[in-house]
Formats: structure tokens, C-alpha cells, sequence
């Protein structure tokens, strides 16, 4: 045996040779016995609560297309990162998330800061729980959940590490596999399907997430441009996969049974792939297809498969389906060309005070650089946002996947740091809710340690607007809590450390926003906004 060689030294050459020197963390003291002699050539990314860690981790994965690492502690750290785990599950990023358990001797008797049941707690939002059995499986373990996280469909894994494991002797290396990321379609179900598409006479294109996850993005244009289909967004993507600003581009699909029928009536057959059928939101009840529509779906998920309502599915990689399908469809050269999406770009005519959400997104659309990215979390402005502030190119459009609040700044985090990593320079946009900007804030003190370029523009409507919307259309008049008055978020920001803006007129929004653009590190604008209500 090597000496001085221990679970904690093999655990870390693995992770060195799976390229996972980054961790993403906030300690306590049955982590210490992991973190300790920290080695040089890895990094800690330190946020201040644990929903910001599995948030920032989630987008840092997502943008390098790399499984992430976090360090949680112990059953506190877990609980409260749980909520952007769920996110992390539904965007399907892989994601090894770890938290130090007590010593071993301890663990019958229930000490301070155990892990009861600590396989369970996560669950069901982690592809695969696991504490190891013996100290000497560790790096195994790491191992095995690697191989969990990035097969399809990918995601978060969980791991629970007694303190005392790490300072164990053992002898190394640990033995490194490697697994498939991607899954084929079955040829034959794939030549039914592209059949069917090729028989339609008006299909309707769906993408989702999956799509621009596996890199899908021009496979996807290129197959819409051969049928001569339309395209519609899948209800709400955590990332966009077809240019909102394409000619064949008809919209968002819709988010509601009712609605989305309603969008597909006159579609022999709707194509969805890479996305659930369908990510429903507000219950409006409908059929869950149109007379005379039917539908294929294709994912790499068969959960996703399994559970839609409607239609056939087929298993495989979004990007590798597209790809095949381009070959085996008839070219649509007969079809009519659809019309594109109606873009209105209303805004009143004399500036409103507080400004509209389209006041707001008009400045930014024109200020905003053709490169920069979006992270959205303003829930009542979604359709404005997709209106004004298309998203045009691969990779540059995250949100949360889960519907959970507080993903969002600790995500544009996460995007930066991933950027900075693979050599990429381009400003990164947070537009959120002010009620949205509360749930992981202390995000912002991270990006500013680490200077990253954010112009984070919070609006300041002074309550949850879109549960205004939801109160009328569930016709629940005299709930409480929507109102969100007094808050500073300025001050907050500037507590953090980020250079931080109140603005009121289309001038000033402006003007901050070049100076953020030109800055060092992240800046927070807030604009005092009017209440948008919410198109459900
Ligand atoms: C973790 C979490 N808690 C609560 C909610 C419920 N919720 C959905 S939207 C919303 C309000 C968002 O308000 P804000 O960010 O100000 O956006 P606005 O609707 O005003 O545009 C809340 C509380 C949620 N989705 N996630
Ligand atoms: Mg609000």
C-alpha cells in the first residue's frame, strides 16, 4: 500500500480523472474530513445557502456540459437545497450531489447533525441514493454515481459519506469507466414515425429542452426548414431549442390542457420532441388533443415517454432522432409556408409610470448585445419576454425546469462560471421577479466575490403578480400574501457586494444598463414595474 494513501486521496485522483475539479459547497463539520488539504488544482465555489449551491451547480453543469459536484451538509444542507434539486431532476442535469454524514460510531444513537434515513431524504428528486457500505467503497461509489448521473435520462445522484470514511487507509487507483450519454432510436419505430410526419399534410413541430440540451439546435431548424412545418415552443422550457425569431416560429404552444388544444386544432399530427406531453401549468380543462390531431413524441426519458397522456413515443437522443429523421422524411416543399409569430410590440403612448414589463424589455432589447444570455425568472412577463427578447442562438436561454422560485440568481451564477470555464465571454441577463429575487439572494454575494459579468434587472411590481392572475382564474378572490411592499433590494444587492441601481423611466434603465454592461462584475437593476397580468 501506498502510504498515506486513504479513501479522501483515491476518491480525489478519481474525481481529477473524471474532470470534476470543480465543487460546488457550503461546509459543516461532517464535511471537513472531505474538504480537508484541499488540493491546489481544484476549485470551491462557495455560496451562502444550500438552494443557491444546487442551482448554481445545476447552470455551471448545464452551460459546460459537464456533470457538476456539490458538497452539502449533512441532512440541514440537503433539506435545504431540496427545492432546486427538483429542478435539477426536470432538466435532467447530472448532478453529484454529496453530504457528510456523522462518524460511524456515532450514527445508532441519532447525534447532533446525523443523517437519519439519509438514502431516503433526497428521493424522488435524485436518479440513484447511496451510502456507502464500507469506507473502502467510496471512490466506487463516486464512480458508480458518475455513471448514473450522465446516462440517459441524465440527472442529480446522491451521496451520503460518513465523516470517519475519508481518513481511511486504502490503496488506489480507483478503477475509472466510462458510460454512454446518449441512447439511439430504435430504427424501425423511427421510419414509422417519419412516415407518419412525411404523410402529414399540416404536422406541428414541438421542441423542448431535450433538444437544445443534446445540442439539437441546428438539426432542429434544419429538419422544421425540409418539412416547411411550424414550430411551436414547448410549455414552459427551461431552455429554448428552435430561434424564436425564425420565419417557420409560430409561439409558445400554450401552458394549459384547453390552451394548448386549442393551438394544435387543424394539425393532422403534432411532433413533440424532446419535451413532456405536456408540461401542463394552470388547469383549464379541454381535450387533451383536437378531433383529428394525433401525436409522436420522441425523448430520452422514458418517464417522460411513460407518462404522457396522448400519442406514440419513442425512446432515443433527441439530437441523434432529428438527425435520422432528416434523412427519412419528404421534403415539404408543398406545404404553405405558416405565418409567423405575431410580435405586436405594443407599448403605450406616453411612457407609464411605474414603466410596463414591455417598456422595460423594449430598452433592453435594443441595449442588449446579440450574445448575451438570458436567465429568466419574472413569472408574469414570460410571453413579453419571449415578444420582445427572442432567443436566437443555442445555449442562451435557461430557466428554472421545476416551476420552483429562487433558481433563478443563483443560476445566472452558475451560467457565468460555466462560461468563464470554457473561454466564453458574453454578458449574462437575470430578469426576475422581485418576489422571485428573495428565495436564494444571498446568490449575489457570489457572483460579486467572483466578479462575474450579471446584469441582474429585477422588477419591482410590489407583489406576486402572477398568483394575481392564478386568484382570478381559480376564482379565489381575498387571498392573503401577495403584497410585497417595502422591499430594498437595492440595499440588499449592495450588501452583497454588487454595484446596484433603482431606476424609474426608460432613460434610466438605459443608462445603467451600458454602465453594467461595461462593468467588472454583476450589477442589480431594479425597476419599479406595473403589475402585468399574466396570459394563462
Ligand atoms: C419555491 C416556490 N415558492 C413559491 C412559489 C409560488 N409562486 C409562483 S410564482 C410566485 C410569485 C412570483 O413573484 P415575482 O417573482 O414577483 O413575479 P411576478 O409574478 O410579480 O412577475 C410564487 C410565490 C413557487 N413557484 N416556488
Ligand atoms: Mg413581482
Amino acid at each position: 500500500m501506498t502510504e498515506n494513501s486513504t479513501v479522501r486521496t483515491v476518491t480525489y485522483e478519481l474525481l481529477r480523472s473524471l474532470g470534476l475539479t470543480t465543487v460546488f459547497g457550503n461546509p459543516g463539520s461532517t464535511e471537513e474530513t472531505f474538504l480537508q488539504e484541499f488540493p491546489a488544482d481544484f476549485r470551491y465555489v462557495l455560496a451562502l445557502q444550500e438552494a443557491s449551491v444546487i442551482a448554481m451547480a445545476d447552470a455551471f453543469a448545464q452551460v459546460t456540459g459537464r456533470p457538476a459536484l456539490v458538497n452539502l451538509h449533512s441532512s440541514a444542507g440537503v433539506g435545504n437545497a431540496l427545492g432546486n434539486l427538483v429542478a435539477a431532476y426536470h432538466g435532467n442535469t447530472p448532478l453529484i450531489v454529496t453530504s457528510g454524514q456523522q462518524h460511524r460510531e456515532l450514527v445508532i444513537g441519532e447525534p447532533y447533525l446525523g443523517n437519519r434515513e439519509a438514502t431516503t431524504f433526497p428521493k424522488p428528486w435524485v436518479k440513484w441514493s447511496y451510502e456507502p457500505a464500507r469506507a473502502q467503497d467510496v471512490p466506487e461509489a463516486f464512480m458508480r454515481a458518475y455513471a448514473m448521473a450522465v446516462q440517459p435520462p441524465a440527472g442529480p445522484v446522491y451521496l451520503s459519506i460518513p465523516l470517519d470514511d475519508w481518513n481511511q487507509p486504502l490503496d488506489g487507483p480507483a478503477r475509472v469507466r466510462t458510460v454512454s450519454a446518449r441512447t439511439a432510436p430504435e430504427g424501425e419505430r423511427l421510419q414509422e414515425f417519419a412516415d407518419r410526419i412525411s404523410a402529414s399534410r399540416r404536422p406541428a413541430l414541438v421542441f423542448g429542452p431535450e433538444v437544445d440540451r443534446a445540442g439539437g439546435w441546428d438539426a432542429a431548424v434544419a429538419l422544421a426548414e425540409k418539412l416547411c412545418a411550424p414550430v411551436y415552443g414547448a410549455p414552459l422550457g427551461d431552455r429554448v431549442s428552435f430561434p424564436e425569431d425564425h420565419p417557420l416560429f409560430r409561439g409558445p404552444l400554450g401552458m394549459s390542457v384547453k390552451t394548448i388544444s386549442d393551438r394544435l386544432a387543424g394539425h393532422d399530427l403534432a411532433v413533440v420532441i424532446g419535451a413532456e406531453v405536456f408540461r401542463y401549468y394552470p388547469y383549464i380543462p379541454g381535450d387533451l388533443l383536437p378531433p383529428g390531431t394525433e401525436l409522436v413524441q420522441i425523448t430520452a426519458n422514458p418517464d417522460v415517454a411513460a407518462s404522457a397522456r396522448v400519442g406514440d413515443s419513442l425512446l432515443g437522443d433527441p439530437r441523434i432522432a432529428i438527425q435520422e429523421l432528416l434523412g427519412l422524411v419528404t421534403e415539404g416543399s408543398a406545404r404553405t409556408a405558416p405565418e409567423p409569430m405575431a410580435r405586436p410590440r405594443l407599448l403605450p403612448p406616453v411612457p407609464s409610470s411605474p414603466l410596463t414589463p414591455p417598456e422595460v424589455y423594449a430598452v433592453l432589447s435594443r441595449v442588449r448585445p446579440p450574445d448575451s444570455v438570458i436567465v429568466n425568472e419574472s413569472t408574469s412577463t414570460m410571453a413579453q419576454q419571449i415578444e420582445w427578447l427572442p432567443t436566437v442562438r443555442t445555449g442562451s436561454f435557461f430557466a428554472t425546469a421545476s416551476g420552483g422560485i429562487g433558481w433563478g440568481i443563483p443560476a445566472a451564477v452558475g451560467v457565468a462560471l460555466g462560461d468563464r470555464d470554457r473561454g466564453v465571454i458574453r454578458p449574462v441577463l437575470g430578469l426576475i421577479g422581485d418576489g422571485s429575487s428573495q428565495y436564494s439572494v444571498q446568490a449575489l454575494w457570489t457572483a460579486a466575490q467572483h466578479q462575474l459579468p450579471i446584469v441582474y434587472v429585477i422588477m419591482r411590481n410590489e407583489e406576486y403578480s402572477i398568483l394575481k392572475s392564478f386568484a382570478v382564474l381559480e376564482e379565489t378572490p381575498g387571498v392573503p400574501g401577495l403584497d410585497l411592499p417595502g422591499l430594498g433590494i437595492a440595499d440588499l444587492a449592495r450588501g452583497f457586494g454588487c454595484r446596484a441601481a433603482d431606476v424609474a423611466t426608460t432613460g434610466e434603465l438605459e443608462q445603467e444598463l451600458k454602465t453594467a454592461l461595461g462593468a467588472e462584475g454583476p450589477t442589480v437593476i431594479v425597476v419599479r414595474t406595473q403589475p402585468q397580468p399574466a396570459m394563462l
